[in-house]
């Protein structure tokens, strides 16, 4: 495959030029040498859970149809998605976790160098949980927020807080479901104790304890995250900043972020700005320090602070091979484990900084949240060392950047629209927008770097679809432009108009793939303010270049709170067509809406925009 065909963002272009001139391998090139992938593994067909195993099924020819212990192809591919989303909820909720501590550190020890900037947003989560603040300090009642927060991580047998936004014929689904998550961990726990040897075997059954886990995810940790990261770090609003890889510096000492958790990154934006490491900075012959974000650690400092971000997913190994980076600092999730390696090439240091994620080749720098100005200091620190060891000859930054306007908190998005969300129920109501998609998700080797997402993107904004975008499709519309108010001259009409009378983009950037939380408040608001499900919405979901488990949760999150949910390719369950049939029909009878797969990002559209029409008839709009 050329290297144009590998990305459409001519920056990675040009880095993948690169990479092949000087022989660095990348991930296209580990995914070449991968082929054929194992068919038994695509299928969702494979099992290892046990020593018996491990267990293939024979889906074609006169093999076996069962695993040793009896297990057939819709137990094993039921089990490997409950496992999937396991692990993708464990993510996002021990992310939110961090978060949690954090927050409560910031409550117990009031001086440390974390404090509640969104002072506001602390006491509505405090009044929505009934919890007193008259005559109260603002620690004491963020002491009660971090016990219910703690509460349901653990086995509370009661329902989530935030479960209780959902509209109340949605939560009443869920109960008769039997899918109320009853404590975030224990839904995760209790996925690998059904999915071990010889327990949970009926598929329906596995799939309803994946439905109840990804709430807990979705309306659970990854919306805790949200909430306390924004009282924690400030509630985005409208920011302005560049995007792609020409956002690194030829003159500063660059310093990427990449990873998820704003506990680290939100810190080390601020203790860039220090005049004594500015003066080393200088001193070793730089003219600054330039902190750029990749990933959803780039995004949460992107819309809280407008800092530049150098790309997504795909990014992070070119990100290096541009042989300007000082340090690429990394904490949990979408890590490559080949980045110390490509490191090598070059004098950049990856600097891992969490006990749980370790990286043989990187210099390990312990994060400590209770000393996090110091530690970030310390890490910065060993970036501007570092500076002097880059080799200008080798340096290769490509121009290409982009504005962005993002910061589409639930409270930005609201502050636009004048304080009520009328003005967009309006909007739909007319019909100069039809309805809202959802653009999320990963970037994947397998689909050329960005084109599904921006294809999609283009093609509904151009139907008059408002798009709201999270995580790597955000960052891909960032770097195409699709970000900036002037994209609304590639809308249809109609979305053109109310754009341009608010001042804002086609496509909102609404954060990282945490903030996922954010879409789903909306989406609750929307159907609330209407009197209807969630389902019953002109609303859809697409993840259309997917990679991690994470994306798992999410689509099944969404599928399971009523919003349809477009995949370019579907995950392990072909295998099972029972499986493959609950998932992409019969779940509509069941939680009002299910997942569709479709390659092709402008069939994508034409699906998205078909089902957004079929629920305005029955609106009646
Ligand atoms: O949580 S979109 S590649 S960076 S998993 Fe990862 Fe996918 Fe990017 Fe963020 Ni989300
Ligand atoms: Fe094989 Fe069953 Fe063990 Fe899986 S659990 S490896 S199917 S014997």
């Amino acid at each position: 495959m050329k290297n144009h065909e590998k990305s459409i963002d001519p920056a990675s272009q040009k880095m993948l030029d690169k990479a092949y001139a000087e022989g660095i391998q990348t991930v296209w090139d580990r995914l070449e040498a991968q082929q054929p992938h194992c068919g038994f593994g695509e299928l969702g067909l494979c099992c290892r859970h046990c020593n018996m195993g491990p267990c293939r099924i024979d889906p074609f020819g006169n093999g076996p149809k069962l695993g040793v212990c009896g297990a057939n192809a819709d137990t094993i591919a039921s089990r490997q998605l409950v496992r999937m989303i396991a692990a993708g909820a464990a993510a996002h909720s021990d992310h939110g976790r961090d978060i949690v501590l954090a927050f409560r550190a910031a409550a117990e020890h009031g001086e440390g160098d974390y404090k509640f900037k969104d002072e506001k947003k602390l006491l509505a989560l405090a009044s929505e949980f009934n919890i007193p603040t008259e005559g109260r300090t603002i620690q004491e009642i963020a002491l009660d927020v971090s016990d219910i927060a703690l509460d349901e991580y653990g086995m509370r047998g009661q329902k989530l807080q935030f479960t209780k936004r959902a509209p109340k014929v949605r939560q009443d689904l869920w109960t008769s479901l039997g899918v109320d998550p009853r404590g975030i961990d224990r839904e995760v726990v209790e996925c690998m104790h059904r999915t071990t040897m010889g327990v949970d075997t009926d598929y329906v059954n596995l799939t309803l304890q994946g439905i109840r886990t990804s709430l807990s995810d979705g309306w659970g940790g990854s919306m805790w995250a949200t909430e306390l990261s924004d009282v924690l770090f400030g509630t985005p609003e409208v920011v302005k900043g560049w995007s792609n890889l020409g956002v690194l510096s030829d003159k500063e000492v660059n310093i990427v972020v990449h990873g998820h958790e704003p506990t680290l990154s939100d810190i080390i934006v601020f203790a860039a700005r220090d005049p004594e490491l500015l003066k080393k900075a200088k001193e070793k012959g730089a003219e600054g320090i330039n902190i750029c974000g990749m990933c959803c650690t780039g995004n949460e400092i992107l819309m809280r602070h407008g800092v530049p971000i150098a790309g997504n997913f795909l990014q992070q190994e070119l990100a290096i091979i541009t042989g300007a980076v000082e340090a690429m600092i990394v904490d949990v999730q979408c890590i490559m484990p080949s980045l110390p390696t490509v490191a090598n090439c070059f004098h950049t240091k990856v600097i891992s900084t969490s006990p749980k994620a370790v990286f043989p080749g990187a210099t390990h720098v312990p994060f400590d949240e209770k000393n996090a100005m110091e530690t970030a200091k310390q890490i910065i620190s060993i970036a501007i060392d570092n500076y002097p060891n880059r080799n200008q000859g080798r340096v290769n930054i490509p121009s290409d950047r982009m504005g962005y306007m993002a910061g589409f908190s639930v409270e930005t998005i609201l502050g636009a629209l004048g304080g009520t969300l009328d003005p967009l129920l309006d909007a739909i109501k007319s019909g100069s927008i039809r309805g809202i998609a959802g653009i999320v998700g990963c970037n994947n080797p397998k689909v050329r770097q960005d084109h599904n997402h921006i294809a999609l993107a283009k093609e509904l904004i151009k139907n008059n679809v408002l798009v709201v975008e999270t995580g790597c499709a955000a960052i891909a519309s960032a770097k195409a432009g699709l970000l900036l108010p002037e994209a609304a001259d590639m809308a249809g009409e109609g979305l053109a108009a109310v754009c341009r009378a608010l001042g804002v983009p086609p496509v909102l950037h609404m954060g990282s793939c945490v903030d996922n939380s954010r879409v789903l408040v909306v989406a609750a608001a929307i159907a609330n303010a209407l009197g209807v499900d969630i389902s019953d919405l002109p609303l859809a979901a697409a993840a259309p270049e997917w990679m991690s488990e994470k994306a798992v949760a999410i689509g099944t999150y969404a599928v399971s709170s009523g919003i349809y949910t477009v995949l370019n390719s579907p995950p392990p369950v072909l295998g099972s067509s029972n499986l493959t049939n609950l998932l992409t029909a019969g779940a509509e009878g069941v939680v009002g809406a299910v997942f569709a797969v479709e390659a092709d990002p402008v069939k994508q559209a034409g699906l998205i925009i078909e089902h957004i029409e079929k629920k305005r008839t029955a609106l009646g709009l």
